[in-house]
């Protein structure tokens, strides 16, 4: 087991696996079990590729080898940065078989993002794109490298330029490997983070096989299930809730598209017959938009999956009438614990609440302040722990003091009430982050960077609410001098290598930060004064 991963006490884990949530079993039996089962039935569908359940077994074992003679082994950690094609999944399988460990990173993710998970988890290799959105992934990989002493393979799908190409690496299968252990960590995955550094979420096969084995169950997939893949399947979300691990789980074709606009999506839902598919709620807006004005054959859709971050009651009652299907809310995250509404609850429970735990061993408290539970209904700090969430982040014992009880609850920094039925109902957030349209950015990871800027006295980033995101970021910053522009500061973080969606949507200069009564920065009246500027300005 990788060290530096806090795990479940024993007492827990025993009863996880006598209960029958953890199986025992691995990813790389699972791919192989599943390729016994459903031989030649599609798997993978990618534009014009189809890929079989026996052929990606194969594929990943000819992978498992090449990686191996590279000198990739059991543990090392492997930066994945990949866009939704099929070779995600075979580096997956492949990571997994050798019990070397996925590190995953988003699409967006920049040269800040990259170096530092690439330095803090120690990775070996990096595996990306050649180009894709308009960028060049290899130029990243440059400065990456040069970088971090660690990183001795860059591995590209497509044109490799100075590196070594993915498609070079599938050799016969010599090697007889020893696989992992079902309670090994299987990969990290980066947290939407509340700090100024991201934290790695350590998950295990039988953690996150559990969580695939609920969500296929709850979200009724089987061999007919055609998921369409349309966010990034980096992301907690869409690769496991149930996404397209669950689908794979279940024996069901996953569909991957490039992007989520409806030009592509539609036509490619009724092309291919999907089923079900996962969005955030500014692409469901959209969707519904298009779809109002479009009328796309979209009769094979059963189920839209909408979640990420929070959805209008108004937006979540369009989607029936307009697009035909169900709309399931999900409200998860990647430190674990995933809700749904089940897809045959009432339409109330369905437009105005966030789902119920998928599984019954996951415990909830809605506590105060001072960790007190509160009354149902009432709103207060959500508190969970149970099979599939974990215990602490990888290599942060500081911070996992903070972030969990001394009982083991994750405090998951959102604010709900739970209702008589067990359904939560999200109302909002305590922790010091902000969610543009399922995007999450650390506020304080966008701080210290600005504070950086040699013109930046002092910085305080909070959110402010927007009609479409959701929410959108502003910075509110006490300059040196009244030179500074937004121009400057956003040219300054994309030099710096920041992921775009983490670059401030506005900036107000500021002289002094309204305090708390103890003296902090108070956040709260910052919020409100960027509140009533927006509304003086629409109203002007
Ligand atoms: C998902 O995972 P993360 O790790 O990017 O973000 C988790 C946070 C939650 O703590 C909550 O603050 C917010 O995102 N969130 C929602 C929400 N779903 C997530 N807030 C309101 N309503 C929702 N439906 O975002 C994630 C992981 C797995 C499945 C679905 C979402």
């Amino acid at each position: 087991m990788l060290s530096g991963c806090p795990t479940w006490p024993m007492a827990f884990a025993e009863q996880y696996q006598n209960d029958g949530c953890w199986l025992g079993e691995t990813f790389g039996e699972l791919l192989r079990q599943r390729a016994t089962t459903y031989g030649e039935e599609i798997a993978i569908v990618s534009g014009e590729r189809r890929i079989s359940y026996a052929e990606l077994d194969a594929r990943v074992d000819r992978l498992v080898q090449g990686l191996y003679d590279l000198g990739i082994q059991a543990q090392d950690r492997v930066i994945v940065q990949l866009p939704n094609l099929p070779e995600f999944l075979e580096v997956c399988f492949a990571l997994f078989r050798l019990g070397a460990l996925p590190v995953f990173a988003l699409p967006l993710h920049r040269k800040s993002e990259i170096t530092y998970i690439s330095e803090f988890s120690e990775a070996v290799a990096y595996i990306i794109a050649d180009v894709d959105s308009g960028f060049d992934y290899r130029e990243l990989a440059l400065q990456v490298k040069a970088n971090v002493p660690t990183l001795q393979h860059v591995i590209v799908v497509g044109k490799p330029g100075p590196f070594i190409s993915l498609s070079d690496m599938y050799t016969e299968p010599v090697s007889q490997l020893r696989e992992p252990s079902p309670s090994d960590i299987a990969f990290l995955q980066l947290s939407g983070g509340t700090t100024g550094l991201p934290k790695l979420i350590p998950r295990t096969h039988d953690d996150y096989i559990y969580s695939l084995r609920m969500s296929a169950e709850i979200c009724l997939l089987d061999e007919n299930t055609v998921y369409l893949a349309v966010l990034p399947i980096a992301h907690n979300y869409p690769l496991s809730s149930p996404g397209v691990l669950g689908t794979l789980y279940a024996g069901g074709r996953v569909v991957l598209a490039r992007g989520a606009s409806p030009d592509e999506v539609f036509p490619l839902i009724s092309k291919e017959q999907v089923t079900i598919t996962a969005v955030v709620p500014p692409v469901a807006l959209i969707w519904l938009d298009a779809a109002g004005s479009r009328c796309p054959n979209l009769t094979s859709l059963q189920v839209l999956q909408v979640g990420g971050a929070k959805l209008s009651a108004e937006v979540a009652r369009r989607v029936r009438s307009t697009l035909g299907c169900t709309l399931q809310q999900v409200f998860g995250m990647a430190e674990g614990l995933v809700n749904y509404t089940r897809l045959d609850d009432p339409e109330d429970i369905i437009v105005n609440t966030q789902g119920g735990p998928m599984s019954p061993y996951d415990e909830i408290r809605i506590v105060d302040d001072e960790d007190n539970d509160v009354e149902l209904g009432i709103v207060g700090h959500l508190l969970t722990r149970g099979p599939y969430t974990i215990r602490g982040y990888y290599k942060a014992e500081e911070h996992n003091a903070k972030s969990f009880t001394t009982d083991g609850f994750y405090r998951t920094g959102d604010l709900a009430s739970l209702n008589s039925s067990g359904y939560l109902v999200v109302e909002g957030r305590d922790k010091d982050q902000i969610n543009r349209g399922g995007d999450k950015v650390a506020a304080e990871e966008l701080e210290n960077h600005i504070l950086a800027h040699p013109g930046v006295h002092d910085v305080a980033v909070v959110a402010m609410p927007d009609e479409f995101l959701g929410e959108r970021t502003c910075a509110f910053i006490i300059p040196h001098d009244s030179s500074l522009t937004f121009a400057e500061v956003k040219v300054f973080l994309r030099e710096r290598g920041l992921a775009s969606y983490k670059i401030p949507d506005r900036v107000e200069f500021i002289d002094t930060f309204p305090k708390t009564k103890v003296g902090k920065v108070s956040k709260k009246t910052l919020r409100e004064i960027i509140i009533q500027k927006l509304s003086s300005l629409s109203n002007s």
